[in-house]
């Protein structure tokens, strides 16, 4: 069975859904099919060489004393020159367009961070989530060019669309971008982006999902991106799905944070003042969350004297959605 990203597409391939798709795929199953007809050939030729003309006795004399042949080593070596140069300019162009974004391209930017993405529609000002299961979405129209630019806020990622051929390292200290266009044959469906790089324990769970919509639906007000669940509890269990539970449980099991169970309203919960410094006893009320999302490092959990969470400043989650995170928590007794 394919993994569900790769259904409708081959064992190799997704399903193709970009203007790179048809040029991409030709290239990839050019160069596998030339490397499988050399490979039988060669190994072929030679698995019959060294049958039908090996050594029958100790004695036996050699069959041949040449060294040479003109004709046959400039042939093998003009034929493979001509194919690896098909590849090299073939590629060499197919990279070129997809690195050089077209002028009219729609600007949308990804932040990673372990282990999630922040994704920003044009013109937005904070990330968009599924607001049932919290998974990054972007919303792309479709027939129109689209514009990735990538950050990240820690390690080295990666942004990988394989329905669309396109990926690009996401990296720390400088911005990278990718580009794309969605015919719109596709509108309506919905495909997966995944971190390609690994970056620790929760990489695997670095996805999220492209919808591809009409102009018209991208154009509508308020735009797709723009619901979030009105209710503060929904909207703090979207906020805790889309950035805290691959670090934080809600069932009391510890993970790389301690768990959210029973966590607000605890008196008497031993923390270190700073990496290092002394212990002191807190109670968990609003301030301490805050101070727990905004400045991690400020009073850190007795259990994890490292620390190891970095902070979420307000563009990733908004006050509102902290707010909404304080009731969430309020509710796992
Ligand atoms: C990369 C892993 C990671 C992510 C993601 C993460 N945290 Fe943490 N968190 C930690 C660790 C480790 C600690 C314990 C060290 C400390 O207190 O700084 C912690 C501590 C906390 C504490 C204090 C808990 C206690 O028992 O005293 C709160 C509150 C908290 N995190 C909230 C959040 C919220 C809200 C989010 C999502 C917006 C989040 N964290 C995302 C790793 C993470
Ligand atoms: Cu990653």
């Amino acid at each position: 069975m394919l993994p569900p990203f790769q259904q409708g597409g081959t064992v190799q391939m997704p399903a193709p859904a970009s203007t790179f798709a048809a040029d991409v795929d030709g290239l990839y199953y050019f160069i596998f099919w030339v490397s499988v007809f050399f490979f039988v050939l060669i190994t072929g030729l030679l698995g019959f060489a060294v049958i039908k003309w090996r050594r029958r006795t100790e004695d036996q004399p050699a069959a041949s004393t040449n060294t040479h042949n003109t004709v046959l080593e400039v042939t093998w070596t003009v034929i493979p020159l001509v194919l690896v140069m098909i590849m090299f300019v073939w590629g060499w162009k197919g990279a070129l367009n997809m690195t050089v974004a077209p002028g009219d391209c729609l600007q949308y930017q990804a932040t990673a961070k372990q282990w999630g993405w922040a994704v920003f529609h044009p013109g937005a000002t904070q990330p968009s989530y599924d607001p049932k299961t919290g998974r990054p979405v972007f919303y792309v129209p479709a027939g129109r060019n689209v514009k990735i630019v990538t950050r990240s806020d820690d390690v080295l990622h990666g942004l990988a669309f394989p329905a669309f051929r396109v990926k690009r390292d996401v990296l720390p200290g400088r911005y990278q971008s990718l580009w794309f266009r969605v015919p719109e044959e596709y509108i309506g469906q919905t495909f997966e982006f995944f971190c390609h790089a690994y970056c620790g324990k929760g990489h695997s769970e670095m996805w999220g999902e492209v919808r591809v919509i009409s102009q018209a639906d991208y154009d509508k007000s308020p735009r797709p991106w723009e619901t979030e669940p009105s209710d503060p509890k929904e909207l703090g269990e979207m906020v805790y799905k889309a950035n805290c539970f691959i670090c934080h449980t809600i069932d009391g099991t510890p993970r790389v944070g301690p768990s959210f169970k029973g966590l607000y309203g605890r008196t008497e919960r031993e923390v270190f003042l700073g990496v290092g410094g002394p212990l002191a006893k807190v109670t968990v009320d609003d301030e301490y969350i805050k101070e727990s999302v905004r400045n991690p490092n400020a009073k850190i959990a007795k259990e994890t004297p490292q620390g190891g969470m970095a902070p979420w400043p307000e563009q990733l989650v908004t006050e509102k959605q902290l707010a909404g995170v304080i009731e969430y928590l309020k509710t796992l007794k």
